[in-house]
């Protein structure tokens, strides 16, 4: 009796070192799991990309935030990390999609759909960034520059939806944690959903009509004109996020 408890206490020593040691095996047992590491690999970098656009958008919000000019104590440096968050943001984007990893990856798998998919993302995000980089947030002077404005952070507010959305359905699709994993894929795409309602809701909206009718259309209200690029490349990027391939296909 006592030595077979001896033998079950040795048995789990050397199965929890064994465990430990072979952190490295289990790693390369995970990337067989998912079909090879390129998949997986290309999902790590969407998530780094959905998280440079939602700094973009974040920054971008916090931009118009100091530049509304209600609380003159924290503006500045409102602004200040807004701009920084854009360009932190951006160079992350700019960083996975011409890095070191990327140009190994492309050495192999540069014909894969996945490849061109991630491709076409980050150029469509970069769009954006450009575009929010582009527009003056000084002028809040008529309420209608404000209501577009408001308009604005809404349509970045969608983005960080879609890019939440996004990354929930890739954790999802992984199958790493069993039946939550479905959750995870159904909340994601309701997400997305809502991100795509709320662009076509803010331009199809009302106040956006009236706007139109006192003659500020994209073509003669330069800060309307922005305001539809913003909103159709955020549209863009939107749909790529929703169409993007599963977590287990090459
Ligand atoms: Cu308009």
């Amino acid at each position: 009796m006592r030595s077979k408890v001896r033998f079950s206490a040795c048995l789990a020593l050397v199965v929890s070192l064994s465990v430990a040691i072979s952190g490295h095996g289990y790693a390369e047992e995970m990337k067989h799991m998912h079909g090879g590491s390129a998949a997986m690999e290309m999902h790590h970098m969407h998530i780094l990309m959905n998280h440079g656009l939602s700094m973009v958008a974040e920054g971008s919000n916090m931009v118009m935030l100091a530049e509304m000019k209600m609380a003159p104590g924290v503006d500045a440096e409102t602004l200040q990390h807004g701009q920084h968050m854009i360009k932190e943001g951006k160079d992350l984007i700019t960083r996975v999609l011409s890095g070191p990893e990327m140009m190994a990856m492309m050495k192999k798998h540069a014909k894969d759909t996945v490849m061109d998919y991630t491709h076409q993302l980050g150029e469509a995000m970069l769009k954006v960034t450009d575009i929010l980089e582009k527009m003056s947030m000084e002028d809040m002077s008529s309420p209608d520059m404000m209501e577009m404005h408001h308009m604005h952070t809404m349509i970045n507010h969608a983005l960080v939806m879609a890019a939440d959305g996004a990354n929930l359905i890739m954790l999802g699709e992984m199958g790493m944690a069993g039946d939550i994993d479905k959750l995870s894929i159904e909340h994601g795409k309701e997400m997305m959903k809502d991100a795509k309602s709320m662009v076509t809701g803010m331009m199809g909206s009302k106040e956006m009509m009236e706007m139109h009718a006192k003659g500020m259309t994209p073509d003669k209200s330069p800060m309307m004109g922005m305001s539809h690029q913003h909103a159709e490349a955020s549209m863009k990027v939107i749909d790529l996020l929703s169409k993007m391939p599963a977590a287990s296909s090459k």
